[in-house]
């Protein structure tokens, strides 16, 4: 049986410790559908259309990884497809609580979908799109924390708002 993970979240934008994940899980599960969630109550500062973009470019070399998005419930939309469980990546302690909260809520809404975890690398653990995308505005140097196309794009997101 192909045994099918989905890893849903913003990925606004996607980050190495997002894709550090992905690589790692793309070598353990048979697919892996990154999947991008459509927040109606959210303001992103990169388009649906432009993430899904940077994460299919970002994972283009990975063979059994599929790049979607979806709205709604993550459980209905993992069981719409035909996967088996939830991925999610764990970085601190404060991480945590709120990832036990998520897992046990789908446990409730869907207790055939497991979530499970995988450590963030300890050179990632401080990584998040919303320090990314801090840094970013304020002309810091992010390099080597996100792919060369996602940098450009940050640079010219922030060049034209500002
Ligand atoms: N190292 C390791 N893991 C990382 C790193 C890193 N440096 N950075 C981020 N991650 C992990 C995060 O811990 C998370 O597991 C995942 O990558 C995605 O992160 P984000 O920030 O892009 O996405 P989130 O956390 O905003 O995604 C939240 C969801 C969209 C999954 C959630 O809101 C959801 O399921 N919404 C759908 C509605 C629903 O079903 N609600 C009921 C559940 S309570």
């Amino acid at each position: 049986m192909t045994k099918k993970i989905v890893y849903p979240g913003s990925f606004d934008p996607v980050t190495n410790g997002h894709l550090d994940i992905v690589e790692r899980a793309a070598k353990i599960f048979d697919e892996v559908i990154v999947s991008v969630f459509c927040n109606p109550n959210k303001e992103p500062v990169f388009t649906m259309d432009e993430r899904v973009e940077m994460l299919k470019k970002s994972t283009k070399d990975l063979h059994n990884v599929k790049v979607d998005s979806f709205s709604g419930l993550t459980t209905k939309y993992v069981h719409s497809i035909g996967g088996e469980a939830i991925l999610r990546g764990l970085r601190a302690v404060s991480d945590f609580e709120g990832e036990f909260q998520m897992a046990s809520m789908n446990k409730h809404l869907d207790e055939e979908i497991e979530t499970i975890f995988l450590m963030t690398d300890t050179k990632y653990a401080f990584l998040s799109s919303s320090v990314i995308k801090e840094a970013a505005y304020f002309n810091g140097n992010i390099r080597e924390l996100v792919p060369d196309f996602v940098y450009q794009k940050l640079r010219n997101k922030f060049k034209a708002k500002k």
